[in-house]
């Protein structure tokens, strides 16, 4: 099985991009949704919860981890890899910054996170790493995770804040966008509607489900019976979170006490 796992529900516009590329592979999916949002934590914090949630995943019959956080996936990806040297872990940072490199033109890169990820400077770091001379300007718009789990996904109030987020990047001249939060694909036609036609938008759930495609095609064969239905679990239930998870998947879903799961 391919374990997933996010702060909460927003993870599951990764688990969607999965599920569409590999439709024959088995998920389970963890939602913190009691402890988030990981967002506006410490790194400490977010890597000890980052590590409880890999272990839920593995007791759960999880082969291959990814980390649709992209808060977990800048600060914990180092401490989850060292304690689970075995386990093949995905995370959605590298991807996208091998993305925004190979389709920038002029090497100025924005990218919009949570604070955790901004003040991480994770893609600054890698982004700069692989390339001395790309310019790279990161922003944190906290205000957006709120607006997309309320479906405010194209009210004028969501344009101008997205606009007002904008701003300080689209002044520094950014060509290329990462959506640095597993929230922004749902806001995806917005933001890329604000930062104006020649801004190009990386989604980092797409580029990380192709690197996931690519490993397990290649690794693990397919499950004999085909069992499409992915398991998401959260370790807080309320009908709400049923409503914002059938936003981010696209189709509706059930979720499942994590308190419920076999052991
Ligand atoms: N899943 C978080 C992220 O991608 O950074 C967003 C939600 C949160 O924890 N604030």
């Amino acid at each position: 099985m391919i374990g997933v796992f996010d702060s909460g529900i927003g993870g599951l516009t990764v688990l969607k991009e999965l599920l569409r590329r590999l439709p024959g592979y088995r998920f389970i999916y963890f939602g913190d949704t009691a402890r988030t949002p990981y967002g506006t934590k410490s790194p400490e914090t977010i890597i000890r919860y980052a590590l409880e949630d890999t272990e839920f995943l593995l007791r759960h019959g999880a082969r291959v981890i990814v980390v649709a956080c992209h808060s977990a996936s800048s600060v914990a990806t180092e401490a989850l890899k060292a304690h689970f040297p075995e386990i093949p872990i995905f995370e959605v940072v590298t991807p996208s910054v091998e993305r925004a490199l190979a389709v920038t033109r002029r090497k100025v890169i924005g990218v919009i996170g949570t604070r955790a990820t901004i003040e991480s400077r994770v893609y600054e770091r890698l982004l700069t790493e692989r390339d001395p001379g790309v310019k790279v300007y990161g922003r944190a718009c906290p205000l957006l995770v709120p607006l997309v789990e309320e479906g405010w996904l194209n009210k004028p109030e969501t344009r101008m804040i997205v606009k007002k987020c904008l701003l300080p990047l689209k002044m520094r001249g950014i060509d290329t966008l990462i959506l640095g939060c597993t929230h922004y694909p749902v806001l995806r036609k917005v933001i890329a509607a604000k930062a104006g036609r020649r801004v190009t938008m990386v989604d980092p759930a797409e580029e990380v489900a192709e690197r996931v495609r690519a490993y397990v095609e290649e690794n693990a064969p397919p499950p004999l019976e085909k069992d499409g239905e992915p398991l998401i679990f959260v370790s807080d239930f309320t009908p709400a979170f049923e409503e914002v998870a059938r936003l981010f998947l696209g189709r509706r879903v059930k979720l499942l006490k994590a308190e419920d799961a076999p052991v």
